[in-house]
């Protein structure tokens, strides 16, 4: 069964039993002109995370991206990141369970670490598993944005034996299947109501915050101009990452941070 559905928010859907990648089908859509298109399919056979590396996408996830053409300067690009990554978790948490931010682009299933059942929302956690990752191309025009493209990938009911080690998916948290098409409509709603305009681009950040589990935590990035250790302190505009190490203050606009122990 297809998760094609309905929604209350201002993109087209585009639904495919399966696909090599949405976020290829969406750069395709974008050159042919479009915009404001949601591509969505059950299964991917081609699909990938970040630096080319390789998502599985079995049938049985939520695999979505979303094509805009938002009218905001290019360094306001990466909040787009961020809201996918608030949406999702919103997603998640309406669905029953409990998921947090790992920045830039990871959501996670909450756990403060000390292998507790119950994690403690007052005391976020290095975070535990993955349950979905996020992928953002773009072109600019000058220093707007031409098209920008989010892409999220969700396990949803997924058995996580046939993920990667240290994924998780939500059928697996719950103990029982997600409804995908409700899922992914709460997703793209929540992700079009905090993208709509400047002002509500202006609520990323804080939001985004508040579903952090980085925050507070001791990191180590691995960066383009080398590994950034320390203690995670914010998330800045337009999304980069404030570590507090003993050299001193650094801001991080890419990379991949790792949670350490305290
Ligand atoms: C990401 O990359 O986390 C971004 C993933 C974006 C996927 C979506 S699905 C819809 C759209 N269409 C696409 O073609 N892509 C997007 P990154 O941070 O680089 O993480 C990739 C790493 O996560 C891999 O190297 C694996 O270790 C791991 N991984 C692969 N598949 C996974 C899965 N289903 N769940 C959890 N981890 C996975």
């Amino acid at each position: 069964p297809g998760i094609a559905f309905g929604l209350d928010a201002p993109y087209s859907v585009e639904y495919h039993d399966w696909i090599a990648s949405t976020n290829e089908r969406a750069r395709e859509l974008a050159a042919e002109g479009e915009t404001d298109v949601a591509v969505v399919a059950d299964e991917q056979t081609g699909s990938r995370g970040r630096l080319d590396r390789e998502w599985v996408a079995p049938s049985g996830g939520v695999w979505l991206s979303v094509l805009t053409r938002p009218d905001v300067p290019t360094a306001r690009a990466p909040l787009f990141t961020l809201a996918a990554a608030v949406a999702t978790t919103d997603a998640a948490r309406e669905a029953g369970v409990d998921a947090r931010i790992k920045w830039p682009n990871d959501v996670l299933v909450g756990g403060d670490g000390s292998g507790s059942e119950v994690p403690d929302p007052a005391a976020p956690g290095r975070g535990g598993p993955k349950l979905a990752g996020i992928l953002t191309e773009m072109e600019g025009e000058a220093d707007r944005v031409g098209w920008l493209v989010v892409g999220v990938g969700v396990n949803a009911n997924l058995d996580p034996e046939t993920l990667p080690a240290g994924a998780t998916s939500l059928s697996a948290e719950r103990g029982g299947p997600i409804d995908r098409r409700r899922f992914a409509a709460t997703l793209l709603e929540r992700y079009a109501e905090l993208t709509a305009s400047p002002g509500a681009l202006d609520e990323v950040l804080p939001a985004w915050r508040e579903r952090a589990s980085t925050l507070g935590r001791r990191v180590r990035v691995d960066t383009a101009e080398g590994v950034v250790e320390g203690t995670a302190v914010d998330v800045t505009e337009p999304g980069a990452l404030v570590v507090d190490t003993d050299e001193g203050r650094r801001r991080v606009h890419a990379g991949d941070c790792e949670h350490l122990r305290d």
